[in-house]
């Protein structure tokens, strides 16, 4: 299986900066600490990644590249950032929901939930929003090699109760970027979900 091929196109921190790719896109977002870039880096190779360093203490952007020249994947800041003021956090979390209300060619969203605990104030927001605009999303449970099948059954069963009557809701993908559970699965819908 190959790793998809990411070319850095642009780091937003405004929407006036948001490009114009006209390609299918694909957005990731998550907590702070979820395991977003472990994720990233695990599913692709990225180019020029000095200029995206999302270090804690640097400077927080919207990240847009291009994916196989065919879509664009988005890696958005991480929501609740701890070390960052009250007032930046919440400029940050508005630029992200005007991200998902202004790109015409937004197909869905990624919401990564750490696996190894009940979905957190800022992940239930997120899914409220998303299903209350009408948004297409896959749930990610990151961080799977730390808790047991078991554990992770009874998470997925819990993220898809939660979301049932949702029809927003694509699927609930077990992962880990250790050990490359459910790898596979969300290339699989990367491909089949953003390659015309
Ligand atoms: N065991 C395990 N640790 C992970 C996994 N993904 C991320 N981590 C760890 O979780 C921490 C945060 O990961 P990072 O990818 O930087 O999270 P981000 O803030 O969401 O970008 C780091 O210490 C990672 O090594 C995983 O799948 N399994
Ligand atoms: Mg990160």
């Amino acid at each position: 299986m190959r790793a998809f091929e990411a070319n850095f196109v642009a780091a937003a921190d405004h929407e006036n900066e948001f490009p114009n790719l006209h390609l299918p896109e694909v957005a990731f977002a998550g907590r702070s600490n979820v395991g977003k870039s472990s994720l990233l880096n695990s599913i692709i190779n990225r180019k020029n990644l000095a200029r995206t360093s999302s270090s804690p203490g640097k400077t927080q952007t919207i990240n847009f590249y291009v994916v196989d020249d065919k879509w664009s994947l988005v890696d958005l800041p991480g929501f609740g950032y701890a070390s960052i003021s009250k007032k930046t956090r919440s400029y940050w979390e508005l630029l992200i929901f005007i991200y998902f209300e202004t790109r015409k060619d937004l197909k869905f969203v990624c919401c990564l939930i750490d696996s190894r605990h009940d979905p957190q104030p800022k992940d239930l927001a997120l899914l409220e929003w998303l299903v209350n605009n009408n948004k297409r999303f896959i749930v990610i449970l990151t961080k799977c090699d730390k808790i047991t099948e078991k554990a992770i059954t009874e998470r997925r069963e819990q993220l898809l109760n939660l979301l049932a009557q949702c029809d927003g809701l694509m699927d609930v993908v077990a992962y880990s970027s250790e050990s490359g559970l459910g790898k596979k699965d969300l290339i699989g819908m990367l491909n089949k979900y953003l390659v015309r």
